[in-house]
């Protein structure tokens, strides 16, 4: 059975920082997964080499004039480098990897990606091949093209994959009742369903064109089911994404019973 992983564009770069990649964060978290010996299929996040552009020049609204247009061409650019990155960290780790650009294999219709070919991602799985896909700017049928975030590709993997365990690495240690970042008596929740999801209230520090916590726990709640859980869990600590995917109780935020 496979871990479907996605290393959030908080841990991989520094999001207030234009093309800011944390190679030694990344580096570990490669090592950490390699260790684990788990079968696992990865999505990154863009971080700063896709929101600082994409908010600077509104790309989630589509085409809206030619402007734009290099603008998209460079967000392509920087986000394939930031997965060759990560892949390199990848195959340094001892994982063979493959990026899987998601613009180029995949296209949206009103925001909404269309992944009706899975075969190039599990015929690399067959070969013992990770396929790496990332947040990336996709052609859009409605649109001209639109973002695509690292948890929309998630959801359609695990439509598609069935993974055991579905996990989200961010620069958090899970979902709190307030901002951590700045309340000092914020309570972290072990475990979340739509009830206190509804109740949190969600404020976030930096520029995110695809939406913050709140926005992952949605997706985490529809991709979580009886036999599945959807975790969240902090990167920047050292081991705990090892000791989650070995099965042991870790801090860490867990998606239960669906959205409702
Ligand atoms: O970092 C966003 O993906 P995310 C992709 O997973 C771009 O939200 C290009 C901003």
């Amino acid at each position: 059975m496979m871990i479907l992983i996605k290393l959030g564009g908080s841990v991989i770069t520094d999001k207030t920082r234009y093309r800011t990649f944390n190679s030694e964060v990344v580096g570990r978290l490669c090592h950490e997964i390699k260790e684990s010996g788990k079968d696992v299929v990865i999505v990154h996040g863009a971080g700063s080499f896709g929101h600082v552009l994409a908010k600077e020049h509104d790309i989630n609204s589509g085409f809206k004039n030619r402007e734009q247009v290099p603008a998209v061409a460079q967000i392509c650019y920087d986000v394939r480098e930031l997965s060759s990155m990560v892949v390199s960290e990848l195959i340094s780790a001892g994982i063979p990897s493959v990026s899987v650009p998601t613009g180029s294999c995949f296209v949206m219709d009103n925001r909404e990606l269309i992944f009706d070919n899975g075969e190039p991602v599990r015929r690399f799985r067959d070969l013992g091949i990770v396929p790496v896909l990332f947040g990336d700017v996709v052609t859009d049928r409605s649109l001209g093209f639109a973002i695509c975030s690292g948890d929309q590709i998630m959801e359609k993997l695990a439509e598609l994959f069935d993974p055991e365990m579905v996990v989200f690495v961010s620069d958090i240690d899970g979902l709190y009742d307030k901002n951590p970042k700045t309340e000092r008596d914020a309570m972290l929740y072990d475990e979340v369903d739509s009830g206190i999801l509804k109740e949190v209230s969600t404020k976030h520090d930096v520029d995110d064109v695809t939406g913050g916590v709140r926005a992952k726990m949605e997706a985490m709640l529809r991709m979580c089911s009886d036999n599945r859980d959807c975790v969240l869990v902090n990167g920047n600590a050292e081991g705990r994404l090892l000791d989650l995917l070995r099965g042991e109780k870790v801090v860490c935020t867990t998606a239960k019973g669906g959205i409702l």
